[in-house]
């Protein structure tokens, strides 16, 4: 059991999907990211920050009101870029905002604004001090990015993040909610982790 961040280890340390870079832990695990007792939950926002369904409806109606009020304050959040609250009544302290891209047929720039989201959600919890996040797989439900090819992306740029960029993070884990998208996930992993 991983008692620090509420989640029972799924395979020991070092096998399977779960890796090291740099110090950090970085793994994947399937489940339901409100649960998380992660410093940071990442949601699945949209520009205005307005809420919505996915991920982001499921994070407001668990975490409650708090977490609208402060998205009120902060009026948007344009793609690529993220924004920090409260976590409300969420186990985790912070919510992080992140806007992924809505996906066009892949021509217009989505593969550098996903990744600019989840760097920038790095960004931000490494300026507050935190040191676990978890994130749920952006852009790959209602924004339609093709889970193989933004599940690529997505570990590409943690593991680019956690190798030149300053942060004491201790574990980035994906917390992924349904068997396809764990499975592209895991062979994701298995192409991006071993180049590093
Ligand atoms: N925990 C973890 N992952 C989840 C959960 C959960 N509780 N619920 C859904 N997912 P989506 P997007 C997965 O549509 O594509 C919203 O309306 C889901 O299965 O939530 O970035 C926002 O307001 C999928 O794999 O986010 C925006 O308008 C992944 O989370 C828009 O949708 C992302 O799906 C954002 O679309």
């Amino acid at each position: 059991m991983n008692a620090r961040h509420g989640l029972p280890r799924l395979r020991p340390r070092g096998l399977g999907h779960e890796g090291r870079v740099r110090g950090a832990v970085l793994e994947l695990v399937q489940g339901d990211i409100t649960d998380q007792e992660t410093d940071a939950i990442v949601n699945a926002a949209n520009a205005r920050l307005a809420g919505g369904g996915g991920v982001d409806g499921a994070i407001h109606r668990a975490g409650g009101p708090r977490i609208m009020e402060e998205c009120r304050r902060l009026g948007g959040c344009p793609t690529g870029e993220a924004r920090i609250t409260t976590g409300g009544e969420l186990k985790a302290r912070h919510v992080i905002h992140a806007v992924g891209p809505v996906y066009r047929g892949g021509a217009s720039g989505e593969e550098h604004l996903l990744a600019s989201a989840y760097r920038n959600s790095l960004r931000l919890a490494a300026e507050h001090g935190l040191e676990s996040v978890a994130f749920p797989s952006l852009s790959t439900g209602a924004y339609g990015y093709p889970v193989q090819d933004a599940a690529e992306v997505a570990l590409q740029a943690i593991v680019e993040f956690l190798e030149n960029e300053r942060h004491g993070l201790e574990l980035v884990r994906f917390v992924l909610f349904d068997r396809r998208t764990m499975e592209a996930f895991e062979e994701a992993f298995e192409r991006v982790l071993p180049r590093h």
